[in-house]
């Protein structure tokens, strides 16, 4: 494979978009070796064939907000592929959406579906529409509006869509209602739904619920335990939550959270109420995390910094891609960091990923760390088509074996001579030999 003449073919057919290469290059770094074993793979033209999406539709979204004047965002829907199973990946509402973002999303996806067992491909959507200081009927018409053009090409086996940042339980609700009145059927078609219409139980909680599964997994490889360590969070939002929630409950004490505006610092950890309260600051819609400070004094706000500085067992970066850096990783090992997992999708930059293999720090990546959300997912559209609904012991406990899945193929792929492993690695090859020989096995199409 000549990983540099792919990319550099990728970049001069889509230029300026940085963080879809970046997540290419990791990919094709961890699977050269395997993929070099394979010539069948070169001569389907397998890599060439699994970097261009399967088609992108983009779109206008006009709508009118509280003040009668019209506004116009850009919707998107990236059909990565389609080898195992429908499209299925979120829609994310922020500003910072374009191209590449999803492109990027909807990459990672193809490989992160893969790994949870279930018949899912690739996807991601969304809008550079951002919610922040959105009124709730400003909500509602932008999601009506978006769902007006996107509603023809999804649909229960075509492609599934679901929340990410800025989509959540409200947005699923109107976002779902809209396509159900245009499509006139009731099958399920997105999931994250409420639990009233066809949603499922565990699935607000399940990234970050999974994630700690992986955590406590990854712990054990070194007969270490995670009860009693700090941790560090980024984010407050659903999947900051949900991680937050389940650390606390496996006896962790969570000592930050951070927003756009900067980070907080509870030295009596984050628990209890406290939780609760993450929900409510979030259903302010002001994106800042500041207000905990003063609702809890013995807590600290840094303006405008990130976790990363603090000394802490554990950190899991909950909040966007390339959210920790090279210099931020640095920190985290000089303070004696034991385990660094992105719950967020591609949180570390390429350079901080290096750092922490480089140094043997135990690292994995969100499409195995946060698998738990989207096989939940997978789990909801399970339910839906048998019309029926699992309790949430069930669908906890499938989550749990799915995440003890990923985290034995993980280490199938990715354990090194020296004993080290290199989750990036493991998680790359094993998804992609499952969408390679499902490829293979389909033709060329
Ligand atoms: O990044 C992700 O895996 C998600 N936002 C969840 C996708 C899904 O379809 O549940």
């Amino acid at each position: 494979m000549r990983i540099d003449s792919i990319l550099s073919s990728l970049e001069a057919k889509h230029p300026g978009e940085a963080e879809f290469l970046q997540a290419v290059k990791e990919v094709l770094v961890s699977i050269e070796q395997v993929y070099n074993q394979h010539p069948e793979f070169e001569k389907a033209r397998i890599i060439e064939r699994l970097v261009e999406p399967d088609r992108i539709f983009t779109f206008k979204i006009p709508w009118v907000d509280d003040r009668g004047e019209v506004q116009i965002n850009i919707g998107y829907r990236v059909q990565f592929n389609n080898a195992i199973g429908p499209y299925k990946g979120g829609l994310r509402f922020h500003a910072s959406v374009n191209l590449s973002t999803l492109k990027f999303l909807g990459f990672e996806q193809t490989f992160k579906n893969a790994l949870t067992t279930l018949p899912m491909g690739g996807a991601k959507g969304g809008s550079d529409f951002s919610p922040k200081g959105k009124s709730n009927a400003e909500i509602m018409r932008f999601c009506q509006a978006f769902m007006l053009e996107l509603w023809r090409n999804i649909g229960p086996d075509t492609d599934v869509p679901a929340g990410d940042i800025g989509v959540g339980t409200r947005e699923i609700g109107y976002l779902y209602g809209m396509y159900k009145k245009l499509a006139r059927e009731n099958t399920g078609t997105f999931t994250g739904k409420g639990l009233e219409y066809g949603g499922s139980l565990i699935r607000p909680e399940a990234t970050g619920f999974g994630a700690l599964y992986f955590v406590n997994r990854m712990l054990e490889t070194k007969n270490l335990n995670i009860v009693g360590k700090t941790v560090a969070i980024s984010g407050f939002g659903n999947v900051a939550w949900g991680a937050v929630t389940k650390a606390t409950q496996l006896g962790a004490k969570v000592v930050t959270i951070s927003g756009p505006d900067g980070y907080i610092y509870d030295p009596d950890g984050i628990s209890g109420d406290k939780i609760e309260y993450m929900l409510e600051l979030r259903e302010s819609g002001e994106d800042i995390v500041e207000p905990y400070a003063q609702k809890y004094p013995k807590s600290t706000f840094y303006a405008g910094k990130k976790p990363w500085e603090q000394k802490v067992d554990i950190a899991l970066p909950c909040a966007i891609q390339n959210e920790l850096n090279r210099e931020d990783a640095q920190k985290l090992f000089e303070n004696g960091v034991t385990c660094v997992a992105e719950v967020s999708n591609m949180g570390c930059t390429a350079e901080a990923v290096d750092f922490f293999i480089e140094k043997q720090v135990l690292f994995a990546p969100g499409k195995a760390v946060n698998a738990g959300g989207v096989a939940t997912s997978g789990l909801e559209m399970s339910q839906n088509a048998m019309h029926l609904q699992w309790s949430a012991e069930e669908v906890d406990k499938r989550l749990h074996d799915i995440m003890t899945n990923i985290h034995a193929q993980c280490l199938q792929y990715g354990k090194a001579d020296n004993d080290y492993i290199n989750y990036v690695k493991g998680a790359n090859v094993a998804g992609f030999m499952k969408v390679a020989h499902a490829m293979m096995a389909q033709g060329i199409i």
